[in-house]
């Protein structure tokens, strides 16, 4: 099937995605180092509409100021060029054996410090590149062994950090947001902030949460078992989705970063279906750029990293296509009806009924006839055969 990415879809990768050259715990890389001025050209040829980078994916830990003037100037170069954005940018505070205990969660406080300025440097660089969302993706805040860690005073820390970048963020007015990554382990044994439900309940803490929000990643709640598109519903539902990664995972075992769809197909249908189509009964819907956070596989040359590039956005493209159709289906929307989805849109409570009112309605309760109500049957696995049907182009 003919499917062309457009900058319009607003597909975005990260710079470290394509970039990535296949080290992993057991062995070196088998790429080349990839050329972030060739990424740029490949990935607006391809129809994307941005990209995204951590601060040392592109500029070295060590670059001299003259090094990192030359590195951005050349980079800024591609992007007049190809017209391609960068809507987002990110920190690299876990590569560096400086960060082994955490950037802004480490023992030690002068790695604190140091970590919060190359933070705040970053933020000025986020600004200046005129992205929308900065992501804080704590992948080394945490711990292997309980009793090495004050977990109160690492949240007091966390949040300090967080309070510290967010209000910079405002006293520089700049338009910006924060995005929270949760990921419940890897590189570290238990990772602070671990599903998206953590980072909610943190933020509803700080003194800035109102510029913070999240960037859940597809396979991060897979890891913990969690459903994807539930964690993405609940943050859209509290105003807190301001990024997405997308990416595949198949079950719970190491972060495996595969292509979207190339994991769990029936939660990518459900989490493209919610992020196109929105909630059956309205509500807030996600427009930010849908951001590809995945790894070549490092079985494969450049052949398969380009390809896997292109298969992330066609994955998306077929999906949304199908959830579209899924939706516009009258038999669907008949099965909707059916199985009581429009009816949980509906207020408990009558508009102006109060506690007492609810209390003094008989047929709520002292009439309520709980057994006949029990025979209902909802209906819903033939509702999920039609969203199969339509996901494998049955219909
Ligand atoms: C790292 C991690 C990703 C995060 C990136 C942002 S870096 O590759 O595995 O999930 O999104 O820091
Ligand atoms: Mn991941
Ligand atoms: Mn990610």
């Amino acid at each position: 099937m003919a499917v062309q990415p457009t900058p319009e879809d607003r597909f975005t990768f990260g710079l470290w995605t394509v970039g990535w050259t296949g080290n992993d715990p057991f062995g070196v890389p088998t790429r080349a180092d990839v050329d972030p001025i060739e990424a740029v050209h490949k990935l607006s040829e391809f129809g994307a509409y941005g990209m995204t980078f951590h601060d040392n994916d592109l500029i070295p830990f060590d670059a001299t100021a003259a090094e990192r003037d030359r590195i951005l100037s050349d980079f800024k170069a591609a992007l007049a060029e190809t017209g391609l954005q960068v809507p987002m940018i990110t920190t690299n505070l876990f590569s560096h054996p400086v960060f082994k205990d955490g950037g802004f969660t480490s023992n030690d406080r002068a790695v604190r410090r140091f970590a919060l300025r190359k933070v705040l440097t970053n933020i000025d660089l986020a600004a200046e590149l005129g992205a929308k969302t900065f992501v804080m993706w704590g992948g080394r805040e945490g711990s292997e062994y309980d009793g090495s860690k004050d977990l109160a005073a690492a949240f007091d820390r966390m949040k300090e950090g967080v309070d510290t970048v967010a209000g910079y963020v405002k006293e520089k007015g700049y338009d910006l947001r924060l995005a929270i990554e949760p990921k419940p382990n890897e590189p570290r044994g238990d990772i602070l902030l671990p599903t998206v439900g953590h980072a909610l309940a943190f933020i509803a803490q700080l003194e800035h949460g109102d510029i913070v929000g999240l960037n859940p990643e597809t396979g991060h709640e897979q890891m913990a078992g969690l459903n994807f598109t539930h964690g993405i519903a609940q943050a859209l539902w509290a105003g807190k989705l301001f990024h997405i990664d997308l990416n595949g995972q198949r079950g719970i075992k190491y972060d495996q970063d595969l292509v979207f769809g190339h994991g769990d197909l029936t939660s990518a249908f459900f989490t493209v279906d919610l992020l196109e189509n929105g909630f059956p009964n309205g509500g807030p819907k996600y427009d930010g750029p849908r951001h590809f956070d995945y790894k070549p596989s490092r079985t494969d040359g450049y052949d398969g990293v380009w390809e896997s590039a292109k298969a992330n956005m066609r994955m998306y493209l077929l999906l949304k296509e199908r959830a579209v159709a899924f939706r516009a289906d009258p038999e669907v929307q008949e099965a909707l009806k059916t199985s009581g989805v429009f009816e949980l849109g509906e207020s408990t409570l009558a508009a102006g009924e109060s506690t007492a009112d609810l209390l003094a309605d008989t047929a709520s309760f002292e009439d309520f006839d709980a057994t006949k109500a029990a025979e209902r049957s909802f209906a819903f696995i033939r509702l999920n055969q039609l969203a199969l049907e339509h996901l494998m182009g049955a219909r």
